[in-house]
């Protein structure tokens, strides 16, 4: 409450992000069905103490009637969300195109689709045009809502062009961006066309947050090599101005899992799952099917270590359960073509997914069950779904390998969730160097180089057959740092420091 600063009042917070934490169902003309889905972003804000916090997004569908809007809006202010209307044109250039056909797929370090090449070159310019409208729509949102002294945090990559759309508007707002992506290398970012305009307009922010110090340190490099400008310890400064740029990592809200635990649903999920798979080691992948996710490339890991390691067929099980996000995003390039092998709120629908890659899975799980199963088991339990928060919680607890092999990955909260809920069993996470979460997991983990097949599958054996103590000191290292570094730390910690870079700013300028 002190590091706030607030002296005895809440501090008003709008937390505007591409999608509103709730699922909307129109059931009549004025009547609408609203599920909350509980992401990290969520569940860190609703762990901050003294912050009053609303909601400003999409809801995900469209809506073009007035007597439809009206009724949605009503529904979701007891929810303490505010939509913001767009229109099916406007999400398939600025959301389905520019977000995530774009950004996404260069942040990631993963080329455009080859059949796409051209035609997304061609369509850039109106899909930026899409995308400046689409962050002028928040902004608008934004004004009806702000009060004087709010805090604004806008998120991700959809909302690069927020910041200046606020500034431009009140000087004053406070504002923070935050990105959920990984910022790539500016030889990277420096193919973008409209490159200069974002960071321009991120740099409008008062306080730039990033998961990791690299991805910041990226940043501020592409600042400094595309715009000219001065990077400091603090951030960049423009004519006497700085932004402040930094890393936030974000967490999870370990309690909530561990909680969880204790549930007697989740005990009995634990018991059946604990049956039917005895005698074998379990091994678990909890992913979005999406191509920076690297699901192909673990799968083929995992034939490998068959391959290699006959003694272990009929011993072990990979569980992968990947739950299809996007199918309408032209995909997508096969996770093989990237630049380089050698590259909560959590907006569930963000994800260029789509039907090719779900199809390359299944043919490869296939055969390999083909080859390796037995009329009794099969060594793969791959399923296309997501799985409810008690059955996800005892999965994660059974597990003896948990398999994170993300081509990039922002952070990446399946490899926190996984060891929270291994206070008992201390299970081994395998983690993708190429994840942010290596940075904060790497002393406990398994780190590993996905696009190294060999590479996986040694570190599958090492895993299975590591010795009781190692599991233990590994573990450990790891449940003392997710159990610390929560997702409501994360959020007090970004409200806090943007609240204070705006009153150093004050200073200054009265100086
Ligand atoms: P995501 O790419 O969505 O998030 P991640 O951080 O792993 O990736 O979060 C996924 C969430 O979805 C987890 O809470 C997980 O439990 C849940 N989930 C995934 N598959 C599921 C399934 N089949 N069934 C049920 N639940 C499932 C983006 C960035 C990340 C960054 C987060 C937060 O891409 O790098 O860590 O934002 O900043």
């Amino acid at each position: 409450f002190r590091r706030l600063g607030l002296r005895g009042m809440k501090q008003r917070l709008l937390v505007v992000a591409n999608r509103l934490p709730v699922s909307a169902n129109r059931r009549g003309e004025d009547q609408w069905s609203l599920e909350i889905s509980a992401g990290g972003l969520v569940s860190a804000l609703l762990g901050v103490k003294d912050v009053d916090a609303k909601w400003i997004g999409w809801a995900g569908v469209n809506v073009p009637d007035e007597v439809g809007q009206r009724a949605l809006t009503r529904a979701l202010a007891e929810k303490r969300c505010i939509p913001v209307f767009l229109d099916e044109e406007i999400v398939h250039q600025y959301y389905n195109g520019y977000c995530n056909n774009i950004l996404w797929p260069l942040f990631h370090y993963l080329g455009l689709p080859q059949e796409d090449r051209l035609a997304t070159t061609r369509n850039f310019e109106s899909q930026f045009n899409a995308y400046k409208r689409a962050n002028q729509m928040f902004a608008d949102v934004v004004y009806q809502h702000y009060q004087e002294g709010d805090v604004i945090w806008c998120h991700d990559y959809h909302l690069m062009f927020l910041p200046k759309c606020l500034k431009d508007h009140d000087i004053n707002m406070k504002v923070g961006w935050f990105l959920h992506t990984p910022f790539p290398s500016s030889e990277i970012y420096r193919t973008l066309p409209s490159r200069s305009e974002l960071l321009r307009s991120v740099l409008c922010a008062d306080l730039v947050g990033f998961h990791t110090y690299d991805y910041a340190r990226h940043f501020v490099s592409a600042c400094t090599r595309i715009l000219g400008l001065e990077g400091t310890p603090e951030g960049v400064e423009d004519q006497g101005r700085l932004t402040r740029v930094a890393a936030f990592p974000i967490g999870i809200d370990s309690e909530r899992f561990k909680r969880a635990l204790e549930l007697p649903a989740v005990k009995r999920h634990i018991s059946e799952l604990t049956q039917r798979f005895a005698g074998r080691k379990v091994m678990l992948g909890v992913d979005r099917l999406d191509m920076i996710k690297g699901i192909p490339q673990k799968i083929l890991a995992f034939e490998k270590f068959l391959e290699e390691n006959h003694e272990w067929n009929d011993k072990v099980v990979l569980l992968q359960i990947a739950v299809p996000t996007r199918t309408d995003v032209p995909e997508c390039m096969s996770p093989f073509c990237a630049l380089s092998p050698i590259y909560t709120l959590c907006d569930s629908t963000s994800m260029s997914a789509g039907v090719p890659q779900m199809h390359e899975v299944h043919e490869i799980v296939g055969r390999i069950n083909g080859r390796f199963g037995t009329l009794t088991a099969v060594p793969i339990h791959h399923l296309d779904r997501s799985l409810d928060f008690h059955a996800l919680c005892a999965l994660y607890a059974v597990t003896d390998v948990a398999l994170v092999t993300s081509l990039r990955d922002g952070m990446n909260l399946v490899s926190y969730e996984y060891v929270a809920c291994q206070g008992s069993k201390k299970g081994v996470l395998i983690l993708s160097e190429f994840a942010g979460a290596a940075q904060s997991l790497g002393a406990g983990a398994i780190l590993v180089n996905p696009w190294n097949i060999t590479e996986v599958a040694d570190s599958i054996k090492h895993a299975l057959t590591m010795s009781s103590d190692e599991r233990e000191k590994r573990h450990r290292h790891n449940y003392a740092h997710v159990t610390t570094h929560t997702a409501q730390d994360w959020a007090e910690t970004f409200v806090c420091e943007l609240n204070e870079t705006v009153a150093e700013a004050q200073l200054r300028i009265r100086q």
